[in-house]
């Protein structure tokens, strides 16, 4: 049993000063602990939170009703530590999944006088933008809805642009948006998609966003798998914590902000926050480093028949693939302030990934693919061929992707392609296969910048990769990576 360290919630958030769209995993054990340190620290604050959850689980936001918002997160250095730290600076759950249900009432809080902050974490589909371009898909159907009933939005942007529009009518100061999702330049991705949205509404509105609205970017990063069977049973018998809203995550955490809050913020920098000018390399640090691995991690991983990081990272071959891939293929193509040492950063990265005590299935982050690859691997890739560079991990990344979204895994059943273009790769695996089906997948282009899909030496190294795999098995190819040092 885990020797277990107590954290109570001590002083009262009596007023909602953030209002979050997205109460997932990740946003419990992230945004709001750093939010629940600063209230036991203060004693007293107006940084009050209330969190709307936009798609699935209701029973969720029933099960923090019941429990008056307050949950638990229990911190896992290894199997021998734990923190268990209650939060109670929840105010309010709300639910605007289908059927709309406190859509209402989660534009009033947004709109009220002492809202002063939105943060999201909606995942990177919810901001309804091109993954490789940047641009609002304005043939998503539910941006569609929003641009024909702004006043009833369904989509996170639209829901931002509804309560900018109540502020503005009202003659209240916009608040500020604070993107906390995996997203190169995250702020201004999502002032790209709250302003088209504008354009195509009302030409006033979007640009009174664009002159009043500020959008900070953010590097969020903790590792904390989704919920399962499994980790509440464990919450309930090693903690003794009855907890259905409870979270189970690692003890690392780290946060960086750009410092641009017109209308303040929390004193985030003394829990730990960097605030700075630019998150650009951070953000593009973790996003190649951390998230990249873990996408190789997952799509190699579950070829060779692991199901969770740490087993991946427990299989010799795959380790080793991982760690040139940081060295070869990542810390390259990263222009990092001084004093970041990437070597440095690479092993502790190792370290997190062998946590034996998160069970982080690699089925969770293979979700979504078509919408992680191009800032985890294909903007770095541009790079590593503008350099002459080899990027045999990254091809050899794709092929698997590839293979993951069309065919059952080696000796398993077929498995469910949970991403937003499941339905193209779905067609793409009934018309083509082998050669043709990689082209097929290089023509992406909501996936593949041009950039990148239009040189031969990029299309070849997938190609080859793809072949490889056919003809030796994953299992063969990660032993030759093993033996080349
Ligand atoms: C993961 C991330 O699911 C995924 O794709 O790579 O959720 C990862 O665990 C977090 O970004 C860590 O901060």
């Amino acid at each position: 049993m885990p020797v277990v360290k107590r954290v109570p919630s001590t002083g009262l958030a009596p007023e909602i000063g953030i209002v979050h769209l997205g109460l997932g995993a990740f946003h419990r054990a992230h945004q709001a602990v750093y939010l629940q340190r600063h209230l036991n620290r203060h004693g007293e604050s107006d940084w009050g939170l209330c969190s709307a959850n936009l798609r699935s689980n209701r029973i969720l936001v029933d099960q923090l009703r019941e429990q008056d918002s307050y949950y638990h997160v229990a911190e896992y250095r290894d199997r021998e530590q734990v923190t268990l730290r209650e939060i109670g600076v929840l105010r309010e759950a709300l639910y605007v999944g289908e059927g709309g249900y406190d859509l209402e009432l989660l534009l009033q809080r947004m709109a009220a006088p002492q809202t002063r902050i939105v943060t999201l974490t909606v995942t990177e589909k919810g901001y309804c933008l091109s993954p490789a371009t940047g641009l609002l898909r304005i043939e998503d159907p539910a941006i569609a809805h929003d641009i024909a009933h702004p006043q009833a939005p369904r989509t996170a942007p639209g829901i931002v642009l509804e309560a900018l529009r109540r502020r503005r009518v009202a003659g209240l100061a916009a608040f500020t948006v604070l993107c906390c999702d995996n997203m190169p330049d995250n702020g201004q991705r999502t002032r790209q998609a709250v302003s088209a949205l504008a354009a195509l509404q009302d030409e006033g509105l979007m640009q009174w966003v664009n002159e009043h609205v500020a959008f900070p970017g953010s590097m969020v990063d903790r590792i904390v798998p989704a919920m399962d069977g499994e980790s509440f049973t464990r919450v309930e018998q090693q903690l003794d914590c009855h907890d259905r809203a409870a979270v189970v995550c690692e003890t690392f955490s780290q946060w960086v902000i750009e410092d641009h809050f017109p209308l303040g913020r929390p004193d985030w920098e003394v829990e730990g926050v960097q605030m700075v000018d630019d998150v650009r390399p951070f953000e593009t640090m973790k996003l190649r480093m951390l998230n990249g691995s873990h996408s190789l991690l997952a799509y190699v991983g579950l070829w060779v028949g692991h199901e969770t990081v740490f087993d991946a990272i427990n299989d010799a071959d795959l380790a080793h693939f991982i760690e040139r891939y940081m060295a070869q293929e990542a810390a390259p193509t990263l222009d990092m302030p001084a004093g970041i040492d990437l070597a440095v950063y690479a092993n502790d990265l190792k370290a997190r990934f062998a946590n034996d005590s998160l069970q982080h299935r690699l089925g969770q982050i293979a979700m979504d693919g078509s919408q992680k690859l191009p800032q985890r691997w294909l903007l770095g890739a541009q790079r590593l061929l503008d350099e002459g560079r080899g990027l045999a991990c990254t091809a050899l990344g794709i092929a698997a992707w590839i293979r993951y979204c069309t065919q059952p895994l080696p000796g398993g059943s077929a498995h469910l392609i949970e991403d937003p273009l499941s339905a193209t790769f779905a067609d793409l695996a009934g018309r083509f296969e082998g050669t043709s089906l990689v082209e097929a997948f290089l023509d992406l282009d909501e996936v593949f910048p041009a950039a990148l899909s239009d040189r031969a030496a990029f299309r070849d190294a997938v190609q080859c990769a793809y072949d490889e795999l056919a003809r030796d098995g994953m299992g063969r190819v990660l032993g030759n990576f093993a033996a080349l040092n």
